[in-house]
């Protein structure tokens, strides 16, 4: 490519040095351009076409779903994975690792505005950051979407970014090297391979960073939701158990697999070979390993605490391979090796943990979390996205549900600031028209009669109660409501294309039929009692952590699974009120993790259930873009003679000169108290033009910015 050099001179013009061959000689405004640099120009005047708009407001038919696809489509064909509505990041997978994370990268985007980049993961970050620091406000990323979208990759790249860019010292050196170090560690007990996404993340995350008043990252937090426990002892065809297992057995050092009593080959435990898929192409549970092993290190396991942590995987694994008989209505233990093993790995009489094993009394886990006051913070939320199987359970349920509370607040909070931004700059505005899924919310949730409650209902209900009860309540009492269905018609007769065990939820994403089988049992999520007093007695310290001697004397039942769900879900939702939210939204290209194939149905199916068309929507409701008086005259002052080099009056009398020079009308602007407010797209456009013409000093007479200074 030829070198362009450019000399800008006071009053705006451009020259070009004179080219060699074909010169090109524009009297009137003094720029010399070579065809080469009439193809350059050219080529980036015609790249929008090519690379659709980096911002879909700029889409002139913005309310159509088929241009904003289109628009999808052209940047994922260039490998443009990024694009924005508004501040908003949309992001699709491009399941192929692209150069777009180095080091150069993230300087780039350091300190830099918003709109002065090209859309990125970067851009987000530094954005929230430099909120957090200038305005002193907390901040909350959220990142959703579909499994398999990127949600956890994105998460990663966030902290990545923060650990490289923010201010350093020796002790900001160790935080960030636990910051990223929990990752592995996190993503080998809580990831699994699933049909959907080979490293599903099988919990809920939120990630506290805080800041000290230097920018610092201090500290961090993690609260989990949900892990997805039934995975320990069952896995669908095609899925595997949690990495950890398979880590340890096929990278752990011939003595730790002595000492544990593990034999290298997975298949040999029950936990393992449900899903008959040991290993994945796309994983190295070998190296994983060593990673992990190094991580735990790093986050402050010292070895004794990593031994105590493998005795209880293992004892896992052995547990999954404890023979039972039936004899006379009792159960019987006909395998003492692993026994053996148990007693020893987990510190434990052997003779009590038979008995216990084979015996019944209950008691039930809570979990714990609370979030740190001072210190400025940056939220991150990486959490299970909606989930459709063939069979879906108690835990595509609260999944579901979850996402539903999310899309709660993200109608909440869009249409919450959009109207307040209006607000604050004395603008009018009209409301658009959009689903609002409380209704749904409400269904699930609701006190007495919402699904929850049912199922808790029948859970503490002593008698018959059994998951037909369940459905059975849930027809009576929710039977006509708009977003329940099961088999039976309201004139009593039966809707054939769905099952009798079946309940189908018409959810916000789209619909879901769930199978009631198991959902008493999990969300019972009983313990028996004598299992809890072996696990108090061991001498294995985190077993002890875990299981509490004090809970055992609290006669109080736990609350179930699902209403600690609710209760977590109702302290997360006030975590994010009270922080600056920015979103990504994670879109996932195709079915069969593919690179470059672009799966049109799947996508327009992602963009209706995440409400990016209406989120465009409310974006342009009023006017297509916003920006604070000093961005807007810092990036186009050139364009104008009187407010080039600097305007030294008011800003917004600047930008009022500035635009009318410009030749925008009354009409497709208004002036706010901070930001000038414009309506149309092209408006924009025709000045972004102006100013790409400028820098690259093509001699387009034409081209409208240029008008004054001929
Ligand atoms: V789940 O709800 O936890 O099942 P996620 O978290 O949305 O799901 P994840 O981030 O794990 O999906 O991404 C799935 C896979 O897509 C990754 O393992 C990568 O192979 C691939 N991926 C995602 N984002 C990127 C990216 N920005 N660059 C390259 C990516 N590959
Ligand atoms: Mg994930």
């Amino acid at each position: 490519m030829m070198e362009l050099r450019i000399q800008l001179i006071p009053t705006g013009e451009i020259i070009l040095p004179p080219g060699k061959n074909g010169e090109n000689y524009c009297h009137n405004c003094r720029v010399v351009a070579s065809d080469g640099v009439r193809a350059m120009m050219e080529s980036a005047l015609t790249a929008r076409d090519r690379v659709g708009v980096q911002d879909f407001v700029l889409l002139e038919n913005y309310t159509s779903e088929a241009a904003f696809i289109e628009n999808l489509r052209k940047r994922f064909k260039e490998n443009l994975i990024y694009t924005y509505i508004g501040s908003v990041l949309v992001s699709v997978n491009p399941y192929k690792d692209l150069e777009i994370y180095t080091k150069n990268h993230m300087e780039r985007y350091r300190g830099v505005n918003f709109y002065e980049v090209s859309p990125h993961i970067y851009a987000v970050s530094d954005n929230a950051y430099r909120s957090m620091r200038t305005e002193r406000k907390d901040q909350c990323i959220l990142i959703s979407g579909e499994s398999g979208a990127g949600k956890t990759e994105a998460s990663k790249k966030i902290l990545q970014y923060y650990a490289v860019t923010c201010p350093a010292s020796e002790h900001v050196q160790t935080i960030k090297d636990r910051l990223l170090q929990s990752n592995p560690v996190l993503e080998a007990f809580g990831n699994a391979k699933t049909l959907r996404n080979d490293n599903s993340s099988r919990f809920g995350k939120y990630m506290d960073i805080q800041f000290d008043f230097k920018g610092a990252p201090v500290g961090g937090h993690i609260i989990n939701y949900l892990l997805e426990k039934s995975r320990v002892v069952h896995q669908n065809h095609g899925e595997r158990n949690f990495h950890i297992f398979y880590q340890i057995i096929e990278g752990g050092e011939e003595d730790l697999l002595r000492r544990l009593g593990l034999e290298r080959n997975s298949q040999q435990y029950q936990y393992l070979v449900k899903g008959n898929c040991p290993k994945v192409s796309s994983i190295n549970d070998r190296s994983d390993w060593k990673v992990v092993r190094k991580a735990l290190a790093v986050i402050g396991f010292n070895d004794d605490e990593v031994e105590e942590l493998l005795n209880i995987i293992a004892s896992v694994l052995h547990l999954g391979n404890v023979q039972y008989k039936e004899e006379e209505g009792y159960a019987y233990i006909t395998s003492d090796t692993q026994i053996k093993y148990l007693a020893r790995l987990l510190g434990v009489n052997g003779t009590v943990l038979t008995e216990a094993l084979t015996h019944k009394k209950i008691i039930a886990k809570g979990e714990e979390d609370e979030s740190h006051k001072d210190a400025s913070v940056i939220g991150l939320l990486d959490i299970y996205g909606f989930e459709v199987f063939q069979h879906n359970s108690f835990e595509q349920f609260c999944i579901n549900y979850c996402n539903e509370k999310l899309q709660q607040l993200f109608i909440e909070l869009t249409l919450k600031s959009e109207q307040e931004e209006y607000e604050a700059e004395g603008i009018t505005w009209e409301p658009v028209q959009y689903f609002n899924n409380k209704i749904i919310c409400d269904l699930v949730e609701e006190k007495f009669k919402g699904i929850i409650s049912i199922l808790d209902e029948e859970c503490l209900r002593p008698g018959d109660a059994s998951d037909v009860t369940f459905l059975q309540k849930l027809e009576d009492t929710l039977g006509g409501h708009p977003h329940f269905v099961t088999h039976k018609l309201a004139d009593g007769k039966t809707r054939k294309v769905m099952g009798r065990e079946e309940f189908r939820l018409l959810h916000y994403a789209g619909e879901v039929n769930y199978n009631v089988n198991g959902f008493l049992d999990k969300n019972n999520d009983l313990l028996f009692r004598n299992l809890k007093e072996v696990m108090c007695m061991s001498e294995n310290k985190i077993l002890t952590q875990c299981f509490d001697r004090d809970e055992l004397s609290d006669k109080k039942r736990p609350d179930t699974a699902a209403t600690q769900f609710k209760a977590s879900l109702a302290k997360l939702m006030e975590i994010l009120m009270s922080k600056e939210p920015s979103y990504v939204r994670c879109i996932k290209p195709n079915d069969s993790k593919q690179a470059v194939r672009f799966d049109e149905v799947l996508i327009r199916h992602q963009v209706k259930y995440l409400g990016l068309m209406e989120n465009l929507r409310v974006r342009r409701a009023g006017f297509a873009y916003r920006r604070r008086y000093e961005t807007f005259l810092q990036r186009y002052k050139s364009l104008c003679p009187e407010t080039w080099p600097n305007w030294n009056g008011k800003l917004s009398d600047g930008v009022s000169t500035l635009v009318k020079h410009l030749g925008y009308k009354p009409e497709e602007y208004k002036l706010g108290r901070s930001k000038i407010f414009i309506r149309f797209p092209k408006t924009l456009f025709a000045t972004e033009d102006a100013l790409e013409t400028r820098k690259h000093g093509l001699a387009t007479k034409l081209q409208a910015g240029w008008k004054g200074y001929c």
